[in-house]
This record gives C-alpha cells, structure tokens and sequence, in this order.
C-alpha cells in the first residue's frame, strides 16, 4: 500500500484502511511517513489573530462568529508593527511558520487589505513561511498575494458535504472550493483540512478526507483540529472525540497524503502528551506552536520543549521560557 498502488484513493480505499486493526494501521502509516519525511520533522507554526470578532458568517464552532455569543477581545486588524513584533517573538521561540487569521468573510480591496500584503511580506522578510487565513478570495486577490511572498492559504473544508450544512449556513462547500481553486492557480500552497468533533459520524471525517483527494491540487498542509467547544456557541457541549478514532484518522490522513504536512491542530492543550505521541506516530508532523491559537488556547512552547525533549527531537533554543525545568534523568541511564 502506497502512493504507486494507490495515487488517488477511492472512498472504499480509505474506509478500509479505517477499518484494519489499529496496530497495523500505524504501522503502514508509519512507514510511508518514514519514505516522506525525517523521524526528527515536526513543523512548528505559530498563529495569530489579525483581526479578531464580528464575523458575518454563523460557522458553528467559532467564537468569532457576530451570530454567537462567545466571550472575546474583539479587535479592528493590526497594525504592521504589531504583527512584525508578534512575528519575530514567534521566531526567537523556533516557529518556522508564520499563520495569520481574519475573521473576515472575505478581504475588502483596499487599505486592510494593502496591510495584509504588507504584513505577508514583512514575516517573508524574517525568513519564515508565511500562511494566512482570510475567508474568501478572489483570483486577483490571490494573485497579490502570490507576488508578496506567501507560502501557503489556509481554507477549510471542516467537514464531509453532507454535514457541512449543518455546521454552516452562510456560504456552501462549494464557494469554499472555489476559492481553494483560485489559490491553487495562483501556485500558492493549499493548506485544507477539517474539525472532529461537531457531531460528524466517523464516515463524514472520511468523507472530508476524500473531498481533499479531489481537490485540483493535493494540500501541502492538513490541519487536523479537534473542536474547542466554545460557550455562547451552538457546539458549546459538544463531547470529545474518542482519542482512537482521531488516530485512526490522522493515520488514514498520512496514507492517503504521504507528502503533506499533518497539523495537529486545535485541542491539543486537552491531550495528554502520550496521547499526542501516538498521533506523531501515525503520522501527524506539524503543530501550532505558542500558547495561543486565534482565540483559544495551546500548549506553552514550554510545555513543548518538554514534549519534544521527552521524544527525543530537537528543543529549539527560545522555546526553554521561564518555567522549564528540563529532562530530570540523562538518557542512556548508567547502571
Ligand atoms: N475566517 C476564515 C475562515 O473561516 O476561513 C479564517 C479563520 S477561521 C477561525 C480558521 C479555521 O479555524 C476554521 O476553518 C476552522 O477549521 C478552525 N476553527 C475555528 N474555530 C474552531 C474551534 N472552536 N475549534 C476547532 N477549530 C476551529
Ligand atoms: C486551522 O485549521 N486551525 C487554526 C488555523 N487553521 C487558522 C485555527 C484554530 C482555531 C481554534 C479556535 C480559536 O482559537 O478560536
Ligand atoms: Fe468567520 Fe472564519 Fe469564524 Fe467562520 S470560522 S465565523 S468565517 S472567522
């Protein structure tokens, strides 16, 4: 089973990989992630809030949503030298990519999104990859900021087709599909995935998986999110995936994409570090980075480094903050 056999998985391809006993599933995706990548490759990527609240659209997750109630810091978009501080701050602590989101339906031509471009260029000046997530663009849009330097937009699908309408009512699959596609002919990098845990049944998550097999272009990043139930939001009581069908997923993820990047997403500061440990195993080599999401929260990059430490890969310098203690025992241990 690999890329060769299977260059495009079918719905059936990917509902039997689903099905094989878990041990054998990570093993097969252990293995084509060890043909992709590095054992010691786990991107880091910091994110920040560009503009945060009052948001048009009603997805059924997001705190930043005008149609919920969520208890957050509303804020106009930043200036540039705010994010050029947020931006070197996330390259002392080791993120090699920078992601900025606006909670925006789509970018208005015109002075914010002239700042955009500009912040997408400053954190290109710093030498990290930059991502940004805006809502919806137009092909010229996506073309400016192609010329500005950006690595790659994130867009997700979230969810199957089928459930999508039950999560979100202002806009269709379909227009999300059709800006993947303006990004993608503006040869920028697409960043697509989805969220578990918004009532979908395990076939939607692999529902989800096939809509990206059929996108025009494969994604170089999948975030996997797990929901951050939010108060004030129609998910707030949402109950936690069962943490063997996410690494089912994330598994089934890296067999179906052998060269992408699969983001641990969201949700990571409720999962014990064993937990995440079985996920890098079966496959997942990207995490948000910073203890911050865009309203959420993450994992210190202390608590990382600690992580990191324990499985043995590199610490980047920055991320020992205050307050990191350290590997108490030297490995190998002398008897
Ligand atoms: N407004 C833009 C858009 O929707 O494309 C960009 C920002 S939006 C917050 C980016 C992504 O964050 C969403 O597509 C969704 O997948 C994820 N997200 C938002 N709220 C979340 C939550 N509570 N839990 C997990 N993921 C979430
Ligand atoms: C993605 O898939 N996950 C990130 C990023 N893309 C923009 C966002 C996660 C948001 C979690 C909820 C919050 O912080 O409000
Ligand atoms: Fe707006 Fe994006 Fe949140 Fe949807 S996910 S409400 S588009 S910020």
């Amino acid at each position: 089973m690999n890329q060769t056999t299977h260059p495009t998985p079918t719905l059936v391809t990917l509902q039997n990989w689903y099905a094989m006993p878990l041990m054998d599933l990570v093993y097969q995706a252990a293995t084509i992630h060890r043909q992709h990548f590095a054992s010691d490759d786990i991107q880091r990527c910091v994110l920040l809030s560009i503009k945060t609240g009052g948001c048009p659209e009603d997805c059924g997750y997001c705190s930043q949503s005008s149609h919920h109630q969520a208890d957050i810091d509303k804020t106009p978009l930043l200036s540039l030298e705010e994010v050029r501080e947020k931006a070197e701050e996330a390259k002392a602590i080791g993120a090699t990519r920078f992601c900025m989101g606006a909670a925006w339906r789509n970018p208005k031509d015109g002075e914010s999104f002239d700042r955009v471009i500009e912040m997408v260029k400053t954190v290109r000046g710093l030498g990290m990859e930059a991502c940004v997530t805006l809502g919806m663009l137009s092909p010229d849009q996506a073309k400016r900021l192609k010329e500005a330097g950006l690595t790659a937009y994130n867009h997700n699908l979230d969810t199957s087709r089928d459930h999508y309408d039950n999560i979100v009512h202002t806009r269709t699959y379909d227009d999300r599909i059709k800006t993947l596609r303006a990004v993608s002919d503006a040869d920028i990098s697409v960043c697509c995935g989805g969220i578990l845990g918004m009532g979908e049944s395990e076939a939607d998550r692999l529902g989800l998986l096939f809509e990206l097999t059929k996108l025009s272009v494969v994604p170089e990043s999948i975030p996997i999110n797990l929901l951050v139930p939010i108060e004030g939001t129609p998910l707030a009581d949402q109950p936690p995936v069962d943490p063997f069908q996410v690494i089912r997923l994330i598994a089934v993820t890296r067999l179906a994409f052998p060269k992408a990047r699969v983001r641990l997403s969201a949700g990571r500061d409720k999962m014990e570090p064993t937990y995440q440990t079985l996920c890098f195993l079966a496959g997942a080599n990207s995490i948000f980075y910073g203890d911050k999401l865009l309203t959420a929260p993450n994992p210190s990059s202390s608590d990382d480094a600690s992580l990191l430490e324990k499985l043995g890969l590199p610490v980047p310098e920055g991320a020992r903050k205050v307050g990191y203690s350290g590997r108490k025992m030297k490995l190998p241990l002398s008897v």
